[in-house]
């Protein structure tokens, strides 16, 4: 006999460790999209999203702002942190409460305790839209972890390891999915394969991504 879950497919674990470091929190943002989405609102009225220039002359797909203390920026000039907005000349938004309550509760249930990032970058990407292979190194300390917070539509997310070659898995990464990389995930290479086509409800044509990091 045809089982529900012959048809539904297998029902993912609320918490789940996907590598050494690296624990998915299934839905662990969607009791705070209300507060965040508002949040975001008031961050991208100041430091509206804008398609970044890479040092190899590339505009990005994905288009990027931040809040915090710094944001992260690339130009010809290369990647950096910097606590001015270069679009504006004014310091980047302040980071929301909500943002720091979702941050620092997602990394105490990872099990990384005290976390405070001091910046958080915003990737939105529409369809087509996507991220090339890299590791995250423009930070000072790689010991703290990075949380990242999935809104919207889903996107293929690919982790490879510590070499650019090493073979990647691939994880659906949907609405409300929380991802805490620590220990020895932090340094694996990365990807977002290009968003396909889609409509959330209160996301729209969109893939929202935030990463909150301990940059400076
Ligand atoms: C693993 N963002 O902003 S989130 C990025 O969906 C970035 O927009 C992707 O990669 C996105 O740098 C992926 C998951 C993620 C973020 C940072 C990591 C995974 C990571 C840093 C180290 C290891
Ligand atoms: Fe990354």
């Amino acid at each position: 006999m045809t089982s529900l879950f012959d048809i539904i497919g297998p029902i993912d674990p609320p918490r789940e460790t996907i590598a050494e470091g690296a624990v998915l929190l299934r839905g662990q943002a969607v009791s705070f999209e209300r507060d965040v989405l508002a949040a975001l609102e008031t961050v991208t009225a100041q430091a509206p999203f804008r398609r970044m220039t890479t040092p190899g002359g590339h505009v990005m797909s994905v288009a990027m702002t931040n809040c915090g203390a710094a944001g992260w920026v690339t130009d010809r000039t290369g990647y950096r942190y910097h606590a001015v907005d270069p679009q504006s000349g004014r310091p980047w938004p302040e980071m929301p409460p909500a943002f720091q309550a979702l941050a620092s509760t997602a990394a105490a249930e990872a099990g990384y305790g005290e976390f405070a990032p001091d910046v958080c970058l915003i990737n939105r990407y529409e369809p087509g839209a996507r991220l090339s292979l890299h590791q995250d190194r423009n930070e000072r300390d790689f010991a703290r972890p990075i949380v990242s917070v999935s809104l919207g539509l889903p996107a293929i997310f690919q982790f490879g390891g510590l070499k650019r070659t090493d073979p990647v898995r691939e994880f659906a990464l949907r609405h409300g999915d929380v991802v805490v990389w620590g220990g020895a995930s932090r340094l694996c290479f990365h990807s977002v394969a290009a968003l396909k086509g889609g409509v959330h409800d209160r996301f729209g044509r969109a893939r929202i991504n935030l990463t909150f990091r301990g940059a400076l």
